[in-house]
């Protein structure tokens, strides 16, 4: 009885390691940086999207201001030298271009700060998350549990000797175990640590929060496409700051449920394993 029943557990769990391994095996990505690529990720959340057109409409902005102001200096120095312009003008004050120069910097910081202010709010929290995702920073690896789906683990940096580059796998940026989200979903994000201040990033997302001992902090996401997308720890976090990469893989909804599914089965597995062996 004790062997079938260790037979059965060490089954399920060559199932569970062969679907995690098939998981972890290629997927698309949408966003990963390309070489000589300009701009941003591309965006795949609609927070991503608004801090993607928000970049474009600041890079006007300094790219028009900039070119006035390039201008202004190349008529002073071909209209108003020496050579040019030998007797200056003693004009000290002029009221409506003082006005002028006054009042054009505040329309351009009230243009620039409605949608940034807009983009903040929106950013910050929703009020219909679907599920929650809480995301504990560790010297130096992150923790993840689902608390709904009453799922924890531990997310650690693949070293330098287990990177497959054939595999397309990168340097620095896989991890042994990667966080399974499904598309189309609105996530809460909670942001927390054990020990000193991490930030989970994932730019593909417009995700970027301190996790701050002693407190949480909230985001959340809506992912539009599936794919395995990539982020760093970009809070200088200690010594190993640089070996707290974050894999995630976005999936269909019922793929997310069967992973769900097996991860339970999974923990479950080795307290029942123990139990059996205890009987023998
Ligand atoms: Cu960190």
């Amino acid at each position: 009885m004790t062997g079938r029943i260790l037979g059965f557990f060490s089954l399920v769990s060559t199932a569970v390691l062969s679907w995690a391994a098939m998981a972890q095996q290629d997927m698309p990505t949408p966003s990963f940086p390309k070489e000589w690529q300009l701009n941003l990720q591309t965006p795949v959340t609609s927070v991503a999207h608004m801090i993607y057109d928000f970049h474009t409409e600041l890079l006007w902005i300094t790219t028009i201001i900039s070119l006035f102001v390039l201008a202004l200096l190349l008529i002073c120095i071909f209209r108003y030298n020496e050579k040019a312009n030998p007797v200056p003008s003693t004009n000290a004050h002029n009221t409506v271009l003082e006005i002028a120069w006054t009042v054009v910097p505040i329309i351009i910081l009230v243009v620039i700060a409605i949608p940034s202010f807009r983009l903040l709010y929106y950013m910050d929290r929703t009020s219909e998350a679907e599920m929650t995702l809480k995301v504990i920073g560790n010297q130096w690896f992150w923790t993840y549990e689902y608390p709904d789906q009453e799922i924890s683990f531990d997310s650690l940096s693949l070293p330098d000797d287990q990177i497959d580059t054939a595999k397309g796998q990168h340097r620095l940026l896989e991890t042994d175990k990667h966080v399974i989200l499904p598309v189309d979903t609105t996530i809460r994000v909670l942001f927390t640590a054990t020990d000193v201040i991490h930030a989970w990033t994932i730019p593909a997302f417009g995700v970027k929060l301190d996790n701050m001992p002693g407190r949480t902090n909230e985001s959340w996401m809506k992912i539009d496409l599936e794919g395995r997308y990539y982020g760093q720890c970009s809070e200088l976090c200690g010594v190993d700051h640089s070996f707290m990469p974050i894999v995630v893989d976005v999936v269909s909804k019922e793929k997310f449920q069967a992973w769900v599914a097996k991860e339970k089965q999974a923990a479950q597995a080795p307290a029942v394993t123990q139990l059996a062996a205890l009987s023998r």
